[in-house]
């Protein structure tokens, strides 16, 4: 064999290597990531020490390796002592197989507060590095606005693109649909909203066309995105996920004939590929949507009524009673209902505790002299 012949096979090795893991979602910032903090491994071990978190299960963790040999379909179980990881990471396995040794940087997380009923402020991040959050909501039942809002937070709040999608849209007429589209359009704040059955099918391209990022210079669908799905029990999440990945993987289930709530059928988010590239994560319904620290997802959730305090003549305007308050004004217009101004003023409230909370238990943490950070 020439020279030529044997450079061709090691790159092939490499480009199918690649293109294995850039079909993970494996891109520039992670390579540059690895490279500066020195975490090299080589081509082979790529195949079964990189990869990606998809589902967690008490102190276990699968993640699907980029590999050379096994394809996409390399699987690792290993524990978790020690590393705090999220569906969609990316980590680097110890040699021997057995642990994460290394979770790589988060392009975005949807992290919510863990337990809202306790004093403790602790964090649970329930998918990593994803490009869209789906707020889903069944249009079956009558929009509830105030969750919606605190729904979009949580979403802007990862720093994805949060869309909002009605759900069983089979269940309704157009006379409904145009009444859903009137109740929530003071809710959006500029994010896209889209209707889908996942009976039916209807809508779903609308969906799958954030599965993807659309090269039109090449005119060919490139770097897989991953997109992760948010929503009350018995929305359709699941549904819909089997619906756009064409395989019933995910567990669903009926919603209570009564008020039409799930049953909590989804208990562990869970990576989904699709078919022809991208990836889903089912996240179990959500009961209560609790805010962790702000990333900008209040102002983003309501960027109509932030951009009227710029107009506001105090600076620190609390948009109550103030004299030439922008926000009131435009309360007595119609423009901004009292609901939602009243939604927003709580969620400020809540992150203000919530910070208050998390500086008490950080400090406290100090004093004990603990260098590792704690479980959150
Ligand atoms: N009519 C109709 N029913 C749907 C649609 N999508 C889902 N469903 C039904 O809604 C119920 C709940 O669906 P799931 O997919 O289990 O809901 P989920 O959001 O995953 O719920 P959790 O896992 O509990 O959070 C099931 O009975 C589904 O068959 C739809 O588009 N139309
Ligand atoms: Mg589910
Ligand atoms: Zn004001």
């Amino acid at each position: 064999m020439t020279n030529d012949a044997h450079e061709g096979l090691a790159n092939a090795t490499t480009r199918d290597d690649a293109a294995h893991a850039l079909a993970l979602g494996w891109n520039e910032r992670l390579a540059t990531e690895l490279i500066e903090k020195k975490y090299y491994i080589t081509s082979l071990q790529h195949s079964r020490r990189l990869g990606r978190v998809s589902r967690i299960d008490r102190g276990w963790s699968t993640i699907l390796t980029s590999g050379v040999h096994d394809a996409i379909d390399g699987v690792e179980r290993v524990r978790n002592i020690g590393a705090e990881v999220a569906v969609g990471d990316w980590v680097i396995i110890s040699d021997d197989l057995e642990k994460i040794d290394h979770v790589l940087s988060r392009s975005s997380a949807l992290t919510r507060r863990a337990s809202s009923d306790t004093v403790r402020a602790e964090s649970h991040t329930v998918a990593a590095n994803i490009d869209t959050v789906l707020v889903v909501q069944a249009a079956t039942q009558d929009p509830n606005l105030r969750r919606i809002e605190r729904e979009l937070v949580l979403a802007f709040d990862s720093g994805a693109q949060p869309v909002l999608v009605f759900n069983k849209i089979d269940e309704m007429d157009a006379d409904g649909l145009s009444l859903m589209v009137r109740r929530v359009e003071p809710v959006l704040a500029g994010v896209p909203l889209l209707f889908a059955s996942a009976k039916t099918g209807a809508g779903l391209d609308g969906l799958r066309a954030y599965t993807y990022i659309y090269d039109s210079a090449k005119s060919v669908a490139s770097a897989p995105q991953t997109i992760a799905l948010l929503g009350a029990s018995g929305v359709g999440k699941s549904t819909l996920i089997n619906a756009l990945s064409g395989h019933d993987g995910q567990a669903t289930g009926a919603v209570r004939e009564g008020d039409q709530r799930g049953r909590h059928t989804t208990t562990a988010a869970e990576l989904v590929r699709l078919v022809n590239g991208g990836w889903l994560i089912d996240t179990p319904g959500l009961r209560a949507v609790s805010l962790w620290m702000s990333n900008h997802g209040i102002e983003l959730a309501f960027s109509d009524i932030f951009t009227l305090t710029e107009s506001c003549k105090f600076r620190d305007c609390k948009h109550e009673d103030e004299p030439s308050c922008a926000v009131q004004a435009a309360v007595e217009r119609g423009d901004v209902s009292l609901e939602r101004l009243a939604n927003m003023k709580m969620l400020v409230a809540e992150e203000l505790e919530l910070e208050e909370q998390k500086a008490v238990h950080d400090r406290a943490y100090d004093r004990k002299g603990a260098r590792k950070k704690p479980k959150n």
